[in-house]
Parts: C-alpha cells; sequence; structure tokens
C-alpha cells in the first residue's frame, strides 16, 4: 500500500484535547463506521470526544452503537457545544454542505478543521486534510491510520467499524470502485475476526416493512428515457405517507433501479419540501455522474453521485431531465 503522511494530522490531534467528530446529512456505513474507529482511537489517545452529526443515526447502523457515541446535533439540544471543542474531524463529506446545521456551527466557531474524505470533487478546502479519491472508501484510510500508526490499538471493534464501511460504499463488493487493496483489507480485517455474513445481516437483511412497501410502489412507477438508458423515479410525501415510511427508509432503491436491463443512470428524485428536491445518481459504470451532480449543487463518486434542486420536485425534474440526457448521450456517444 502507497505510505500516506499522516504527520500533520497527527500533530493536530496531538495538540488539542477536546475533539469533535462528524460526518455528512443521510450518514451511511462509511461515515459511521469511519466515525466509529476514530471515536475508538481518539479515546484511547485520552482525548475528550464527541461524534455530533447533522442526521440521526439510521436502525440499521444500530449494532454501531453500544456505547451510544452518536449524538444528533440540534442547536436547541446542543446549544454552545461545537464552541466547546478545539479540533473538529470531519469525515467522508465532500462539501461543508452537506454538514447542515453542524457545518454551519462550524463555520461560525473557525476551529481547526481535519478533514479525512475520498470523494474526488471538492468544493471546500479544509485547514488539514487526507483526501485520496482513490480509494473505495473512507474506512481504507482510517485502516491506514491504524495499521501503520496505531496497530497496537487495532481491535476487532474497530475491524467492525471498518468493515461496515467498506461493505456498505462498494455495495457489498459488487459496486466498480471495488479494487484489489479493498479485497485486501477486507481480507485482513476477517483474518482479525470479523463476521461478514453477521455484518450483511444487520444491515441489508434488516429491511421494515414500510420500506419493502414504498419500494413495491416505488417500482410500479419507473419513467425511462432515452430507449431505457435512463431510468427515474420520485418519491414526494403523499408516497411516503401512504407506505407509512420515511424518507431515511429509502437506502438503495436507486442501486435496484439501475440493476434493470439496459439502464446506465438511475436518478431518484425526493421531495424534501416544497422548495427543496434531493436528486440521487447510481450508474453501472459507462457514464460519469458527478460532474452533473456538482451543476446542481452536489457532487459526489463518478458513478454514485448527489445533488439538491431548490425548487418543487416537478420544478425539479424539468429543469434536470433536459440536462442529464445531454450528458448521458454525450458520452455514449463518445
Ligand atoms: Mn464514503
Amino acid at each position: 500500500m502507497e505510505k500516506r503522511d499522516w504527520s500533520e494530522i497527527l500533530e493536530q490531534i496531538d495538540r488539542h484535547e477536546k475533539i469533535l467528530v462528524t460526518t455528512h446529512i443521510h450518514p451511511d456505513g462509511d461515515g459511521l463506521g469511519s466515525e466509529k474507529a476514530i471515536y475508538i482511537l481518539l479515546k484511547r489517545l485520552g482525548k475528550e470526544v464527541k461524534i455530533m452529526n447533522p442526521d440521526p443515526l439510521p436502525y440499521e447502523y444500530n449494532f454501531l452503537n453500544n456505547d451510544n457515541i452518536f449524538n444528533h446535533y440540534s442547536e436547541s439540544g446542543h446549544p454552545g457545544i461545537i464552541d466547546e471543542y478545539d479540533l473538529t474531524i470531519v469525515l467522508d463529506i465532500g462539501s461543508i454542505i452537506r454538514l447542515g446545521e453542524v457545518g454551519q456551527q462550524m463555520r461560525e466557531t473557525s476551529r481547526p478543521i481535519v478533514c479525512i474524505d475520498h470523494h474526488p470533487i471538492r468544493h471546500d478546502s479544509f485547514d488539514y486534510e487526507m483526501v485520496d479519491p482513490h480509494v473505495s472508501s473512507t474506512a481504507i484510510l482510517l485502516y491506514d491510520i491504524f495499521q501503520n500508526h496505531f496497530p497496537d490499538f487495532f481491535n476487532l471493534e474497530i475491524a467492525e467499524a471498518l468493515y461496515t464501511g467498506i461493505l456498505t460504499d462498494t455495495g457489498s463488493f459488487r459496486f466498480k470502485n471495488t479494487d484489489t487493496e479493498t479485497m485486501e483489507i477486507a481480507t485482513e480485517l476477517v483474518r482479525m475476526g470479523i463476521v461478514p455474513g453477521e455484518i450483511y445481516n444487520r444491515i441489508y437483511e434488516n429491511r421494515l416493512p414500510e420500506q419493502t412497501k414504498l419500494l413495491g410502489m416505488v417500482l410500479q412507477n419507473i419513467n425511462y428515457e432515452l430507449d431505457g438508458k435512463i431510468a427515474w423515479f420520485k418519491i414526494d410525501k403523499e408516497l411516503l405517507d401512504k407506505a407509512g415510511a420515511k424518507a431515511e427508509n429509502i437506502e438503495g432503491f436507486t442501486d435496484f433501479v439501475r440493476g434493470i436491463r439496459g439502464v446506465e443512470v438511475a436518478v431518484k428524485f425526493l421531495e424534501n419540501s416544497d422548495q427543496h428536491t434531493r436528486i440521487n445518481f447510481r450508474s453501472k459504470g459507462k457514464i460519469v455522474i458527478n460532474k452533473l451532480a456538482k451543476q446542481f449543487n452536489g457532487g459526489g463518486h463518478p458513478y454514485a453521485a448527489g445533488a439538491e434542486i431548490f425548487k418543487d420536485m416537478d420544478r425539479a425534474i424539468e429543469t434536470l431531465l433536459p440536462e442529464l440526457k445531454k450528458c448521458v448521450q454525450e458520452q455514449l456517444d463518445n
């Protein structure tokens, strides 16, 4: 493995006693697993640590939370708390916009920020960065710290957290980012004692009935463009209510739709409010979609990205679809 220089970041950790850790809105296994790993490390180093996330912990990641380490930040619930910490470590975020309210507070307190990430499109620069877009997950970077600097601290609990990050960001080792380094590290984690089937079950064989009902409703209303190269669907408040589901219960829907024969890009539109629509892109691997996502206040990885449009859902769809078709067609022509 390539040698990464952690000296600046380790020096910052050394210098500060109260450290805040956070990850992006709609937290995923990579953000959460990486947070847990660094939390344990910082505790072992004798630091006062708090994980403060802009969104609640999705239920399928409860197994990472046996010590109740994940906090859902709100200004009223935690007044002034971000100000109390003298260093912040942000994990897997891509852009500070994706830190929601936590990011806003961080900007106001202007404490030094360490960023550990693997998103290729950068909107912001941070005081200290370890960003490697070539790794399949942020968890791989955390693995590097433990492997090279804290092998004595590297225990099964950390291995499980890191495996969670790798598993979820590679779509269970199916996505294009699954490379030899990913497999080698996964092997090493298995050697340390993690049980892949158990972690998989906790995360993926744990779907709620209402979530399944919602998926069924979504699958009945898929729209196709460009002879089926693009498939898109929308989820509004009404549909969520009908299924009895919540907006956080839609993990994996876009991946499922991408799995349709002939589809190159799947797109989900989610109504957040009558002036805000969230968009999620999944590509099979021919079409790069993060540049388009960037045009619409977003970003992400070449084949998995997100965006947002500050319009109601129908207007957002009208705005995005022509650009999306153009983007897909141009790349297919090349
Ligand atoms: Mn990630």
